[in-house]
């Protein structure tokens, strides 16, 4: 089993990197400090290196005391896990750490997933990474302690947008169950990471609903985002996120695609399908990858052509 394998890289391991995926999600976070806080019990030196600053939304992670963005290249590690991290180009300019260490594993749950790793633990039936983790610290004999499940449960609960997605199984809510058994205030969480929305984000909401196109009989919702719409409302980055679900929650909308604009003529988009498209073929077209109902890529070049392909490849699915 891969899994004993990992376990043994782990226990032979003193330094140990964990890395998740750019613009970490929930997920990626929760699932990477997760894991630090596991294996610092084993008196580990870990390091999660993140690509940019915690989002504010995740602020209140336990366990991000061993997190830093990247800056100088690091010593060389024995050990390097990518988490939740699909290709080897999602780990950004971290890349630098997992070509160099003497060991590398890649634990993650995309059904895009390269294998790029030594040792590679892909569970595409796992509604979260966070669930792969549990999984492990159980079988590494770690015991649970709050921190640890609040950080699981915070990446379990936002990739499957709140047990709401069809990812979500009943190993989901069993894992889930553990975890509040160790300790997790759902209210709060939930409160923290759903219920909260910063004002320029929701001025940016209304933005985007503004400017939504609905095409192809209103099973296909469109949204622009650009740096001027962002700069004009004293948005950032993160507050793009969850953006795309307001297209695919109209009724009738099977494909939402939310294309923000980076620059001059670099488009970063997501995917979201509603029942029955896989946007995660449609993302892995365009170098991109991700889930059967949420996915992403990132293309370089005119807007409008690059909508008119997408348009054309969706109509084909829909
Ligand atoms: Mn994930």
């Amino acid at each position: 089993m891969v899994e004993n394998r990992i376990i043994k890289l782990i226990n032979e391991a003193e330094r140990i990197a964990i890395l998740p995926h750019v613009s970490a999600d929930g997920d990626a976070l929760g699932s990477s400090l997760a894991l630090a806080i596991a294996l610092r019990t084993m008196d580990k030196v870990v390091t999660v290196y993140l690509e940019e600053e915690i989002p504010s939304i995740y602020s209140f992670l336990p366990g991000r005391e061993s997190a830093q963005v990247y800056g100088e290249k690091p010593d060389k590690y024995e050990l390097v896990l990518a988490l939740d991290t699909g290709d080897l180009e999602r780990l950004g300019r971290r890349i630098a750490i997992f070509e160099e260490a003497d060991k590398t594993v890649n634990i993650d749950h995309h059904t895009t997933n390269t294998e790029f790793a030594r040792l590679n633990l892909v569970k595409v039936s796992s509604s979260a990474v966070g669930e792969i983790i549990y999984q492990l610290i159980k079988m590494m004999g770690i015991a649970l302690d709050k921190d640890m499940a609040t950080c699981l449960y915070v990446a379990i609960a936002t990739d499957t947008g709140g047990f709401r997605y069809s990812n979500t199984t009943p190993i989901t809510h069993q894992i889930s169950a553990d975890l509040i058994n160790n300790g997790v205030d759902v209210a709060n969480i939930s409160q923290l990471v759903f219920e909260t929305t910063s004002l320029p984000k929701v001025k940016l909401m209304g933005k985007a609903i503004d400017n939504m196109e609905l095409l192809e009989n209103g099973k296909l919702a469109f949204i622009y985002i650009t740096d001027e719409m962002l700069k004009s409302i004293g948005a950032v980055e993160e507050d793009c996120d969850g953006l795309v679900n307001i297209g695919r929650n109209i009724e009738g909308v099977e494909v939402s695609i939310l294309i923000r604009q980076r620059g001059d003529d670099e488009y970063k988009i997501n995917f979201r399908s509603k029942s029955y498209v896989d946007v995660s073929s449609i993302a892995n077209r365009h170098s991109g990858g991700g889930h059967v109902r949420a996915a992403g890529c990132t293309v370089k070049g005119d807007i409008n052509e690059i909508k008119n392909a997408l348009i054309k490849e969706i109509r084909e699915v829909l």
